[in-house]
């Protein structure tokens, strides 16, 4: 075959490949505009806007750690803002939300605010951890935002406390715990999925698998690489749902919510997604190639809800701007009060150490 007919080959395939692409693209946006049906505009709207938010602060925060404002670790959740704000969307304001250190997402979409999220990345006192948790450690029991754990799994156990917790007490609050794919390999996500079958909790165990531990591709660190399927050796109910689809995400949730509510139950979803940017500011992302994640950014659960937005009438170019902008202006908000805000006093040192103080 001549050089010239194997470039024809390859255009031919390109444009066998693109046509594919765009094809899935289409069908998973008409899977997504049927579903919005169930929900009304006004949701719809505070979906996308909590979305943008995250992606934007985040977008911020990277230029922010670049400029040295902030120290120590910072995980991005950009292209996984579906996963947070679709099923924080089918929560109640009393529900409880236990997650990892890639937690900027969950704790805007819980009600922390924008301010007190930056602020505690710069680790300032106004940070919602008064400056002495940092970007992995988030935390506002007022929202019942109970972390941001930095230690891989160990937050999994504690869910579990939280809704037997609510259960002993006799309430009807549920309890979300958001893990990586990784930390299903700790036996602490076992022993958590055993017990809260036997005692029935109101647990919603959410595995966000984006396919990376570090550097580690789930092939190579997961005999059982399906995740949902683990649910079985516990009896435990689960689904595996499109995490770029974030009313594919509210849908699911909604569903477990309403088993954990109603009949004390608790549910596995695995969440399948992607994270665009490295496992943490400081990842040189070796491991994984530029076509790799070009391809899953065709498919931003951003541009995703948008494209449906506006294919069902219910965004225009005008009111996306106006959202664009308000956001810019809460985001520049946060870093001025975050630049404002004093460093944590010395005392600080000694409190927050054991209950009570
Ligand atoms: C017990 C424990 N072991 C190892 C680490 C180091 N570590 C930090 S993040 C990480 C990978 C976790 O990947 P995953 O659970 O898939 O979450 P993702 O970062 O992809 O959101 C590891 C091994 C840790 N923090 N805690
Ligand atoms: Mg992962």
């Amino acid at each position: 075959m001549s050089s010239a007919a194997g470039v024809v080959a390859q255009e031919v395939l390109d444009e066998v490949n693109g046509a594919e692409v765009r094809e899935e693209h289409d069908q998973r946006k008409q899977e997504q505009k049927d579903r919005m049906e169930a929900t009304n505009r006004e949701t719809l709207l505070r979906i996308l806007y909590q979305m943008v938010l995250i992606r934007r602060l985040e977008e911020k925060a990277a230029e922010s750690y670049s400029l040295g404002k902030i120290g120590g670790f910072c995980h991005l959740y950009i292209g996984q803002e579906a996963v947070a704000v679709g099923a924080l969307s089918a929560l109640r304001p009393d529900d409880y939300v236990l997650t990892s250190y890639r937690e900027h997402g969950h704790a805007i979409a819980k009600g922390i605010s924008p301010d007190e999220v930056m602020a505690e990345l710069y680790g300032k006192a106004g940070g919602c951890s008064s400056g002495k948790g940092g970007s992995m450690h988030l935390f506002d029991a007022n929202v019942n935002f109970l972390g941001g754990h930095a230690i891989v799994g160990g937050q999994i156990p504690l869910a579990t406390g939280v809704a037997f917790a609510s259960k002993y007490r006799g309430t009807d609050q549920v309890t979300l715990c958001f893990f990586g794919e990784a930390a299903v390999n700790q036996g602490a996500f076992h022993e958590s999925l055993n017990m809260a079958q036997l005692y029935k909790l109101p647990c919603i165990y959410i595995c966000e698998n984006n396919q990376y531990g570090m550097g580690t591709s789930l092939e190579r660190a997961m005999s059982l690489q399906d995740v949902s399927q683990k649910a079985c050796a516990y009896d435990v109910a689960s689904e595996f749902v499109d995490g770029m689809d974030v009313l594919a995400v509210r849908e699911a949730t909604e569903r477990a919510v309403a088993r954990a509510r109603r009949e004390q139950l608790p549910t596995l979803l695995e969440i399948r997604t992607y994270r665009f940017m490295g496992h943490s500011m400081s990842d040189p992302g070796n491991y994984r190639t530029r076509a790799e994640i070009e391809k899953y950014q065709e498919r931003d659960p951003i541009k995703l809800f948008t494209a449906s937005l506006k294919e069902k009438k219910l965004l225009d170019d005008q009111a996306l701007a106006d959202l664009e902008q308000r956001v810019r202006g809460e985001v520049d908000a946060a870093v001025r009060f975050a630049e404002e805000s004093p460093e944590p006093a010395p005392e600080e040192l000694f409190t927050h150490i054991y209950a009570n103080q």
